[in-house]
């Protein structure tokens, strides 16, 4: 039997397990990434690992999301993470140099690795065949030191594209479109990969915003396969070497397929407050508009930036609007610059930002109070923006510049005839932002350098026998991380404090849980399904163990909110009768008997809500190095018992 691209690639680096979808897996890591607003954490983490040098074939620290610094703080991490760099061999891509995911693929990324990094939107690397994931940064930091990655067996989805999209019909318009049929949760437990004669249409930035965006749809990653147009992208990046073929065999099985015609597609929105609630721009209709950002690891590509450029030529940004522009990379930024693009874009009134993450984590440009915002992001979860009620709606670049003019959310294709927007035959490579690290024999002599706002991540305990503690929180369905743990200006320079951090831990939802729960001490979330869905944030995590939670109980998991918890020593538990979920009330105590040995053996266990006077069954849906990890109080500790 034939096998997919997907399926090749995990086989190849198949380290435990059997390749049947559901069952744990074990594979080898390649590469490695991190960005600062995870990254500090997991270069902690993997400093109390105590391994000397990375083991990986190349490991990537980026600093691109904390990059505001008002105040010690984000500067701080940037040292600190340069010189952990520097000492364990490292790359360093420097605060300027671009998005993680934009550089990685230009200039590291390549087809048939693996790679992990503690983003969500690691997949990006998928755009060139790649199997790219994200993790929390404890399951970076293991892999970094030569550890295996575990991940369930996914299922693998077809989804095959045929013909060819229509002028000013964009990828963006391409995943959009399978958000809007598979969901937020349609891709959980599964890849995505893409194949078909629609392919081969595609070029490299634009397959690398469709598997980018895949991560809203919860899936483990997407994949498209490495051909033609891969080699001349690895060759225009001077890179030609790392080009292999890679596709799936003609006979392949694939759990799942979906077809979608490019050319039927039209220009579309995500519309408030979630990636997957996907209009036509036509059915939304001539909205006003306040703001338009362009940019974000989605939609910062060279290719992206040339179209919007062409579309501002000459003209000027509606009174009425704010346009601001984060070209994705240096690479991207210089080369708009010596095009004279970026000079377009000025004298049309954008407002260039430097090339980093910026307004999609909401540091910064939030619109103003119930603003209508059109960003080329990948998600629109409410507050993220920095503005409660900001109507944040996810479009294209095409879309996004010709309503920046006309001041209302407008069809590109009314601009006509459209030009052909070409990669160039070589992209402006100069490698200098990324500082690579020191020779094993000069390591010594480098000193990490920590400032006071670093502080050691919590201490998990080995799990107790018993919980008998109230429910301290209970929420509804498709609970972001954002959520659980908000972003933004004010709270991303405590990445590093994790007692100072949790003050707003599910502060959106509740403001007053933070002081609940430290004064329950012990306590348990109770939620409804696809909790702990988007960002890879472990401090989504993290603050909860602070905080004292033991246990959460929800309807479903997102997977790395779920890899997350267990990493921190929290029991992840589903509502074996989801009707039981309504029967549960926030304050309720809750108690759970013999925890040790039903983790230990078994698949349920029994929960009683003493408060309401009934019991109820939850599952507990672990591997068995899961449940090794949680009697032991997490991936840390487990790692030190095992070593
Ligand atoms: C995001 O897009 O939500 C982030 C910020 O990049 C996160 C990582 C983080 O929270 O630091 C992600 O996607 O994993
Ligand atoms: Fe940065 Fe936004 Fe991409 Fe996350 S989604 S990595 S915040 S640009």
């Amino acid at each position: 039997m034939g096998m997919t691209l997907a399926q090749k690639i995990l086989k190849a680096h198949l380290v435990s397990g059997k390749m049947i979808a559901g069952e744990e897996i074990g594979i080898k890591i390649d590469q490695t990434l991190t960005q600062d607003a995870t990254g500090t954490m997991a270069y902690l983490e993997f400093e109390a690992m105590g391994v000397p040098r990375v083991k990986t074939e190349k490991s990537v620290a980026y600093i691109d999301h904390n990059t505001l610094q008002n105040g010690f703080e984000n500067a701080d991490d940037h040292r600190f993470i340069g010189s952990v760099c520097k000492k364990h061999g490292i790359y360093f891509s420097r605060p300027g140099n671009g998005i993680c995911h934009q550089v990685h693929l230009e200039r590291f990324g390549i087809p048939g690795k693996t790679l992990i990094g503690s983003d969500s939107h690691t997949p990006t690397g998928g755009g060139i065949g790649m199997i790219a994931i994200g993790a929390g940064g404890m399951d970076v930091a293991v892999a970094m030191g030569g550890g295996t990655y575990y991940i369930t067996c996914p299922k693998i989805v077809k989804v095959e594209l045929k013909g060819k999209l229509s002028p000013w019909v964009a990828a963006k318009d391409v995943i959009l479109e399978v958000l809007r049929r598979l969901s937020v949760k349609g891709g959980v437990g599964k890849i995505i990969e893409y194949c078909g004669e629609g392919v081969s249409t595609l070029s490299v930035p634009e397959r690398a915003t469709i598997t980018n965006m895949g991560a809203e749809l919860g899936a483990t990653t997407s994949i498209f396969p490495s051909d033609e147009v891969t080699r001349q992208f690895l060759k225009a990046q001077c890179r030609e070497e790392d080009y292999t073929p890679l596709s799936a065999d003609s006979d392949a099985v694939y759990d799942e397929e979906v077809v979608i015609d490019l050319s039927a597609l039209e220009p579309m929105a995500a519309c408030p407050h979630s990636p997957d609630n996907v209009k036509t721009i036509s059915e939304i209709g001539p909205m006003k508009i306040d703001q338009v950002c362009i940019g974000s690891c989605t939609n910062s590509s060279l290719l992206d930036m040339l179209k919007v450029a062409h579309i501002l030529k000459g003209k000027t940004v509606n009174p009425d609007v704010s346009l601001a522009i984060a070209p994705g990379s240096k690479q991207v930024l210089n080369m708009l610059a010596d095009c004279g693009a970026l000079g377009t874009m000025i004298d049309a009134g954008a407002r260039i930002l430097e090339s980093a993450c910026g307004p999609c984590i909401g540091m910064g440009q939030s619109p103003n109070s119930g603003g209508i915002s059109l960003r080329t992001f990948n998600r629109n979860f409410e507050g993220r923006s920095g503005t409660k009620d900001g109507q944040i709606y996810l479009v294209s670049p095409e879309v996004a510049a010709v309503s920046a003019l006309s001041g209302v959310l407008t069809d590109p294709r009314t601009l006509g005839d459209m030009p052909e927007f070409k990669l160039p035959e070589i992209f402006t490579i100069n490698d200098n932002m990324v500082v690579p690290p020191v020779s094993e024999e000069d390591m010594d002599k480098v000193e990490v350098l920590r400032g006071p706002n670093i502080k050691p991540f919590p201490v998990s305990e080995p799990m107790a026998d018993e919980i008998d503690a109230k429910c301290s929180l209970k929420v509804g369905d498709n609970i972001t991380t954002d959520h659980i743990m908000p972003a933004g200006a004010k709270i991303l320079p405590l990445r590093s404090n994790i007692p100072k951090i949790s003050e707003y831990c599910f502060a959106v939802c509740d403001e007053k849980f933070h002081d609940r729960a430290l004064e329950l001490k012990r306590s348990v979330i109770v939620g409804g399904s696809n909790y702990g869905q988007g960002s890879s944030r472990e401090h989504a995590a993290l603050a909860p163990l602070y905080l004292g939670v033991k246990a959460v109980i929800v309807k479903s998991f997102a997977r790395i909110h779920m890899a997350n918890l267990i990493n921190a020593g929290i029991i992840p538990m589903t509502f074996v009768n989801e009707s039981d979920y309504d029967r549960v009330s926030q304050m309720d105590e809750l108690k759970i008997s013999n925890l040790i040995d039903a983790v230990k053996n078994s698949d349920t266990v029994k929960v009683s809500d003493v408060t309401a006077g009934f019991d109820f069954e939850v599952r507990l849906d672990l591997s068995q190095r899961q449940r090794e990890m949680l009697i032991a109080g997490g991936l840390l500790n487990y790692t030190k018992e095992n070593a």
